[in-house]
């Protein structure tokens, strides 16, 4: 008797679309193995073995916010001791002449003004002309929207002409009404997110889109929130990655621990051959780890981000993984998969392919 798994495989070999009932159970699939081959033919047939990487920094101006969500252990009111608030000048601080991206997202700042978001940008464009701007999770651009009184497609338009490139994937937490009234309930729900990212489209602002996964979600709401990705993708075409991100438990007892490792594997792979309408698929080495991001690559992961610098979100959760990668580090980690590493800017654009082969030193003395 044919099982899901084969059935997957007769309509990846036919490129066929998934149906919702088809990602569910391969949540349940044994042969994890098997899936991860499936992900990593849809990956190669796509981007053979290359995996893309950025030379990129990430950039939380300010961990104040007005919001107070349960799963969160970055934000804070300002007054605590772990408060901060950056300047202009130390923003600038964080960039240099050979970032590509600066991924800028940070807590709901109850006082800080529209000029200083701008200035911000303005003063990181000036001096760093080669760098693209990904930043504002849509929950910020809701905040912006209400807060200044302009109209989303305002907010954006605003931000796009001093410099915006892309908007980041964050903010979606997991599309589900149970989930959120339970974790974030003063934060937007899908409508509203997903309205923000298709008025970004239409601007011609790609975007990414994220997953909060390993907390309270059932496998369904994963389903059910790619699902509405796949949707507004054949809409728009205008998200260029998604990225499941692993929940780091941290101290707010939401959970006792992330994620297995398995459950990482599987949400990557299940992905890859779901979301038949997103290009990437991105391992995010910052919430899966070094070792697991790696293996991701066989499991239909094309891309790991970048460098990173300095990563203040999960690390405020405790996260293992280190606060940055070097470039070198990262095309190892890539070519140690045996895939080819791609450099690429903000929007996909390859900056360099890095095809040497790997260095085997041998130390017989
Ligand atoms: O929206 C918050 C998540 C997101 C935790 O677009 C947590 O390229 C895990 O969106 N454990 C912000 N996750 C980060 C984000 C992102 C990251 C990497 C790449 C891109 C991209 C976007 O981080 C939030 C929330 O979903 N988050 N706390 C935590 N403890």
């Amino acid at each position: 008797m044919a099982t899901l798994l084969d059935d997957v495989a007769q309509k990846v070999h036919n490129n066929e679309r998934l149906t919702r009932d088809d990602a569910l159970g391969l949540f349940e699939a044994r042969d994890v193995i098997r899936l991860g081959r499936l992900a990593d033919q849809v990956k190669r047939a796509r981007w053979d073995d290359r995996v893309h990487f950025v030379i990129n920094r990430q950039i939380n101006p300010t961990n104040v916010c007005v919001l107070s969500c349960r799963f969160c252990d970055f934000a804070t009111k300002r007054g605590r001791a772990n408060a901060y608030e950056m300047t202009i000048q130390e923003i600038l601080e964080r960039c240099s002449d050979e970032l590509r991206e600066v991924h800028i997202v940070g807590g709901l700042h109850p006082d800080w003004t529209w000029d200083y978001y701008v200035e911000m940008f303005r003063a990181i464009q000036s001096r760093f002309p080669q760098i693209q701007i990904k930043a504002w999770t849509a929950v910020e651009i809701d905040y912006f929207s209400k807060k200044f009184r302009l109209s989303v497609e305002e907010v954006l338009r605003r931000f796009q002409a001093v410099g915006l490139a892309a908007l980041p994937g964050g903010g979606a937490e997991v599309f589900s009404e149970r989930v959120r009234k339970s974790l974030f309930p003063f934060k937007i729900g899908s409508p509203r997110w997903l309205e923000i990212h298709r008025t970004a489209h239409r601007l011609g602002i790609p975007t990414n889109a994220t997953l909060l996964y390993g907390h309270m979600e059932t496998h369904a709401e994963r389903v059910d929130h790619m699902l509405k990705l796949r949707e507004l993708q054949e809409e728009t075409r205008g998200f260029m990655s998604f990225i499941p991100l692993a929940y780091q438990p941290g101290k707010t007892q939401v959970v006792a621990r992330s994620a297995s490792a398995i459950e990482d594997l599987k949400t990557i792979a299940i992905a890859r051959i779901f979301l038949d309408n997103i290009l990437h698929i991105k391992a995010y080495w910052v919430t899966m780890g070094e070792e697991i991001a790696s293996v991701a690559l066989h499991f239909g992961a094309d891309d790991i981000d970048g460098t990173i610098g300095e990563e203040r979100i999960m690390h405020a959760a405790d996260a293992a993984s280190p606060v940055s990668l070097t470039r070198e580090r990262l095309a190892e980690l890539i070519r140690e998969a045996g895939c080819t590493p791609v450099e690429r800017d903000a929007l996909y654009h390859t900056v360099k392919i890095h095809d040497d082969r790997v260095r085997c030193e041998s130390t017989v003395s």
